[in-house]
């Protein structure tokens, strides 16, 4: 559940960047981070880890005004994809409110989408959060690969249930806020749903 304040009539968010390494998950927070006014976005804070190029994980608040009046603050949060940060890929699904699953498109990373998803599933049951309460969506980025698989062969692999999903290259910003706002969506509806 998010955090509601009802004094000040404020919903706060957490959602989640989860998927393989490399996929393009900061990339979709460095462009949300780029293209928003900085009054309704905090700092993007990304920790890196000692060793690593890569980061620990990507952090940023930006608020938004519900249709109920209600002030609400996303919080995007990035993991690490790689194998030994999985505890930390734990912590972060703490009190997860949404999850964007971002897949490389190419067809070298095909098992490596698949395995992510299965560790993304794994990880929420840790937290004993159910899947079927918490919205998620997938976003098939990198269409701009020579060598990206087809729409269907990632659905097939990726897809059982038939969440939305979005096509995306990152880089360019092309479907970034699509995926954003539609995650956004199913929080909210989600909240509306779960109170009494
Ligand atoms: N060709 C292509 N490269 C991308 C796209 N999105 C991200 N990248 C590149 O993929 C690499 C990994 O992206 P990054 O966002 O750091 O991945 P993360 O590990 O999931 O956070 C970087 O070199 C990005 O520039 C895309 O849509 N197309
Ligand atoms: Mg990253």
């Amino acid at each position: 559940m998010p955090l509601i304040n009802y004094a000040k009539r404020e919903v706060t968010y957490k959602l989640v960047y989860y998927g393989t390494g490399l996929g393009g998950k900061t990339t979709n927070l460095k462009y949300i981070h780029s293209q928003t006014n900085p009054s309704c976005r905090g700092e993007m804070i990304s920790l890196a880890t000692e060793t690593e190029r890569t980061l620990f994980f990507d952090f940023m608040p930006l608020d938004l005004t519900l249709t109920n009046g209600y002030k609400a603050r996303v919080v995007l949060y990035t993991v690490h994809g790689q194998e030994e940060y999985d505890l930390s890929r734990k912590q972060i699904l703490r009190g997860v409110d949404g999850l964007i699953f971002v897949a490389d498109s190419s067809q070298t990373r095909l098992s490596a989408n698949v395995d992510s998803l299965k560790n993304m599933f794994e990880n929420l049951k840790y937290n004993r959060i159910k899947i079927e309460d918490t919205p998620w969506i997938l976003q098939y980025n990198k269409r701009d690969l020579g060598d990206a698989a087809s729409i269907d062969r990632l659905e097939n692999d990726l897809n059982h249930t038939g969440v939305p999903y979005f096509e995306a290259v990152a880089l360019e910003g092309l479907g970034v806020f699509a995926t954003l706002k539609a995650a956004i969506k199913l929080m909210v509806n989600n909240t509306r749903a779960a109170s009494p």
